[in-house]
Parts: C-alpha cells; sequence; structure tokens
C-alpha cells in the first residue's frame, strides 16, 4: 500500500478559518460560525464536495503554543470532510499582514477613500511574507491536477508564489471586495507587482462587470495585456443607466503567452436555508413576538459591519433628518442597526463604532421619549439564524453603503420577506445594485438623495411594495447561490479541459 498521504483536488485559500473554536473540559471544539459571513458555508460545501478537499487559514499564535501547535485540522461537518491548514502567524504578523496592510492601506483603494490611504505603517515585505506561506501551505496540498481557490485581496501575492513552485497549477481568483478604476488603483505604489500576480492565474472572478472591467483597465495601462472579446452582460445584471452598471464585460486576457479567463458574476444567498429557518418551530413565535414589540410602527432594519464603507454614519444622518423633517413620524417609526463592534485595535473602525454611538446616541436622547426609543443598536453580533425573523417582520431594509463589493444583506432580506410586502432602500454603490432595479435606489454621497429614498420608503403603498418584494425575490431565488456555485463550477470544469489540452501539446493555455 502507498504511504503517500492524497493530495488534494481542491485547496481553497482564505483568511478566516471556516469555523469558530471553543475549549470545553481542556479540549478544544471547532464549531459552525455563529454570525456566518455570507460566503463561508458555501465554500466549505465546495470543500466537502470535492473528493479531496482542503482550507487554508491563519491563526494567531503565541511563542508558548507553538511547539504543541496543530496545524492541520480534519474536520466533518454538514459540508463533508476536509482539511483545515493553518498557518501559524504571530500577533504582529497579524498586525501588519491584516489590520495594516490589509485594511489600513488596501481597504481604502478598494473602496475609493483615497484620502484614507496611507503607507506610513504599511509592511508589503510581511504581506508577501504571508502570502508566500499560504502559497507554501496550497502547494504542498494540492495535487498535480488540482485547483487551487484564492479569495479575496488580502492574498493578493499569492498566485505569484504559487506560480513559482507550480508552473502548471489551476490557480482561480475571487475577488470579493469592489476592484477601483485605474486612477484609484494605481496610488497603490505596489500596483504593478500586484498585478503582476493576479496575471498569473487561470481565473480572475468579480462579482459584477464594472469591477472585472476596471481590472482590465489597469492591467492593459500597467502592462499592455491583449484583451479578449466582450460580450453583453446577461440578466440579472442590468446593462446601462446604473451607478456601476456596464452594457458588456471582457471575458479573456491575452499575457505572456497565457490565457487568464475573467469572470464577473455576483455571489447568490441560500434563500432555501432562510426559508427552513422561518419554518423552524421556534421562528414564528419569534416573528409573532417582534411584530407585538414593534405594534403599528414602520420598522426599518439595517445590517453591516462598523466599517466608514458601509455608510452607518450617512444613514443615521439620515434618519435624524427624517425625524427633525417628519415630526408626524416620531413614535411611529423604528430603526433597528445591527453593526458588530470592531476589532479593538484597529483605530479607524474604532472611530467609526464612535461616531455610531454618537449619532444613536444623539437622536434617541433628542427624540425619545418614555415609551419610544426610535433606534435599537446592536454592536453584538446576531447569529443569522436570530436575524431572519428581524428581517422577515422588517418593513423596510436600509443598505446603503458608500461602497460594497457586493452586499449580502440585501438579498437576504428579500428572501425573508418571501415576496411579502417589503422596501429595501439600496445604495447605487454597493454591486448588488445592478441585479435589483426595483429596490428604491439612492446614493449616499446625496443628503437629498437619502432623503427621497427613506421617504418613499416610508409613503410606498402595500401594493407597491408587494410588487417591487416578488420582483426582487425572483431575481435572488433565480441567481441564488446554487446557480452560482453552479456556474463557477463550470468555469473550472472548462478551465480542467484547457490545461488538459495544452499539456497534452494542443495550444497553450487556451482557455476559453
Ligand atoms: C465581503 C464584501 C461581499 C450575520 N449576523 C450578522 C451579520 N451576518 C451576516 C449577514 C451576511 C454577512 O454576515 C455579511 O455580508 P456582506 O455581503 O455585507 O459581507 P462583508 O462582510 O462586507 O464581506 C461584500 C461579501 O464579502 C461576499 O462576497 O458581499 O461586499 O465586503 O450574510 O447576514 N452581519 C453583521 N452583523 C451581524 O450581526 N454585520
Amino acid at each position: 500500500m502507498s504511504d503517500k498521504i492524497k493530495k488534494s483536488d481542491l485547496v481553497i485559500l482564505y483568511h478566516r478559518q471556516p469555523y469558530e473554536e471553543e475549549v470545553k473540559n481542556g479540549k478544544t471544539v471547532f464549531k459552525e460560525n455563529k454570525s456566518p459571513n455570507g460566503i463561508v458555508p458555501t465554500l466549505k460545501s465546495f470543500c466537502g464536495n470535492a473528493e479531496k478537499g482542503s482550507w487554508v487559514a491563519w491563526k494567531q499564535v503565541n511563542a508558548r503554543e507553538q511547539a504543541k501547535f496543530n496545524r492541520s485540522v480534519q474536520i466533518n461537518d454538514e459540508h463533508g470532510d476536509y482539511e483545515v491548514i493553518r498557518i501559524a502567524l504571530t500577533a504582529e504578523q497579524v498586525k501588519s499582514f491584516y489590520h495594516v496592510t490589509s485594511k489600513v492601506a488596501f481597504w481604502p483603494i478598494l473602496h475609493t477613500f483615497p484620502w484614507l490611504f496611507s503607507t506610513e505603517e504599511a509592511d508589503w515585505d510581511v504581506f508577501k511574507e504571508v502570502n508566500r506561506l499560504f502559497a507554501e501551505a496550497a502547494c504542498e496540498q494540492v495535487s498535480d491536477d488540482g485547483l487551487i481557490w484564492i479569495h479575496d485581496y488580502n492574498l493578493w501575492m499569492a498566485p505569484h508564489f504559487i506560480r513559482k513552485i507550480k508552473p502548471n497549477v489551476r490557480i482561480a481568483f475571487f475577488h470579493h471586495t469592489p476592484f477601483p478604476a485605474a486612477d484609484v488603483f494605481n496610488i497603490l505604489p505596489w500596483r504593478e507587482e500586484i498585478v503582476d500576480s493576479l496575471l498569473q492565474t487561470d481565473l480572475l472572478g468579480f462579482h459584477i462587470p464594472r469591477y472585472s472591467e476596471n481590472f482590465c483597465g489597469v492591467a492593459r495601462a500597467l502592462r499592455g495585456v491583449e484583451l479578449g472579446e466582450k460580450e453583453p452582460v446577461e440578466p440579472p445584471l442590468v446593462s446601462s443607466g446604473m451607478a456601476l452598471s456596464e452594457p458588456s464585460v471582457t471575458k479573456s486576457i491575452k499575457h505572456n503567452g497565457r490565457t487568464i479567463m475573467v469572470d464577473a458574476w455576483p455571489i447568490g444567498t441560500n434563500p432555501t436555508l432562510i426559508k427552513e429557518y422561518l419554518s423552524r418551530y421556534d421562528a414564528g413565535e419569534r416573528v409573532a413576538q417582534i411584530k407585538n414589540e414593534i405594534g403599528d410602527q414602520h420598522f426599518i432594519i439595517s445590517v453591516g459591519r462598523v466599517d466608514y464603507t458601509k455608510g452607518a454614519k450617512q444613514l443615521l444622518e439620515a434618519f435624524q433628518r427624517l425625524l427633525a423633517r417628519r415630526p408626524e413620524l416620531r413614535g411611529k417609526v423604528k430603526l433597528m442597526l445591527v453593526c458588530a463592534a470592531a476589532a479593538k485595535n484597529m483605530t479607524i473602525y474604532q472611530k467609526a463604532q464612535k461616531e455610531i454611538e454618537r449619532l444613536v446616541g444623539a437622536i434617541n436622547g433628542e427624540y425619545g421619549t418614555l415609551g419610544w426609543t426610535p433606534i435599537m443598536l446592536s454592536m453584538r453580533p446576531i447569529p443569522f439564524a436570530e436575524l431572519v425573523p428581524y428581517f422577515r417582520v422588517a418593513d423596510t431594509c436600509w443598505i446603503t453603503p458608500i461602497r460594497d463589493g457586493l452586499n449580502l444583506v440585501a438579498k437576504e432580506y428579500i428572501a425573508a420577506k418571501q415576496g411579502g410586502p417589503g422596501a429595501l432602500v439600496l445604495s447605487e454603490f454597493a454591486g448588488v445594485a445592478v441585479e435589483m432595479p426595483d429596490a428604491i435606489l439612492t446614493n449616499p454621497y446625496s443628503a437629498q438623495s437619502m432623503d427621497e429614498a427613506i421617504d418613499r420608503a416610508v409613503d410606498m403603498s402595500k401594493e407597491e411594495r408587494l410588487e417591487r418584494s416578488q420582483s426582487l425575490l425572483n431575481t435572488v431565488e433565480k441567481w441564488d447561490i446554487n446557480f452560482w456555485s453552479d456556474h463557477v463550477l463550470k468555469l473550472f470544469n472548462q478551465l480542467k479541459k484547457s490545461k488538459l489540452r495544452a499539456l497534452k501539446g494542443g495550444k497553450a493555455d487556451e482557455a476559453a
């Protein structure tokens, strides 16, 4: 019998571990994330469905723990069997790689907040070092004809290191954040290295055509790549007239004898799971309880991490203006704002959090009465299953980020309404807007536009609420997470065939 360890046909690189660790009676147990980031369960299913799947993430480990640290963990959960490889990072590495270089240097550029960009503390060398560790772990795991699927900008440099070790392995990359226009991206002093690394992939995925077109523009300007044919965008993506719409989309890039497939397709949500949550025996009770507490008030919900890009400040200011402008709404409207508190050591998020707390305090202080508090603020993360009944009851969901790669919360609200009357106030600058023309679209940079949007939501007739909610539900259900997963699998298979052709001496790397 061969003593060789079986290699993985799929290795996912995602910076976070796919579970929560808890120590019980001195033993570590791995539990499903209480507040799952929308995409994590889907990626776990990809891993579980592979013949052998692996996941590479980082974990902070101090010097004392190093000797006993278990780098590999075998998971067996509802998604299947897969292995998690943990890259042990010191607290200093985590701070430099994640909290500073990723979040202080890259995040504002990705979201077009260049005035917040700072290279002062950013440490490009540590960033590259951590990316190299991820790349090495991936290469140890992957089989010769396997696929490495990298997620997001904090692993921008991983393709560069992987390609050096494994020249023929298939590499796919999915970008969860926006990819900004060349004028903004090129502010990054490391722009050439980043673009060169991304050009080492075989498949580059983005949420929407605007982001992939921005990347193509950057790659052409910096490296003179040859862009393939463009194709018209397909439904549900809206092709014109919106802040983020694009009429057509580039499907491939040629560079240094290689072809890179380019894909722009938004991740979906899981309406079946949401329905299932709502049909659990205690959910109906919870929905009734919330309805009872809300009474005949117009109930508005907003959910988003504490992050200046998510626009909580602008939303609260608009709510404050609403109560000032329309005294008849006092006592008749309630806003529930869910934004999980930021990591303690990140100054920029602490500032955003203080601003939220200040505004909520000011609004509740100015308008609240003994029997009515205008805003219910939750800074504790609410487990997804507990969030769904609130979505179900809410008359309006208010999602107005200044910029957002996609925004899954907007889709989750629509799925939870199940076609019942509900209004979605949505920023034109969230990627999801180009799939949701029936939302009340608004420009969060404009106070007037924000005011008009919330007025429309509060005043909208039940018939119109119903009509819009049903039309949005069609989109959310048809283009759900299964559709996205099938779409991605098709691309992976296409990639496999083209690699095989190339290895058999066909035309090198004819991807599409
Ligand atoms: C990035 C991009 C892109 C559950 N409880 C809470 C909570 N949840 C769930 C939500 C939703 C998820 O977390 C957050 O989804 P977003 O789409 O807003 O994602 P980001 O965290 O910003 O992540 C984003 C996404 O990747 C996927 O590609 O859409 O544009 O930035 O499923 O139900 N969320 C919060 N508090 C809770 O208590 N904030």
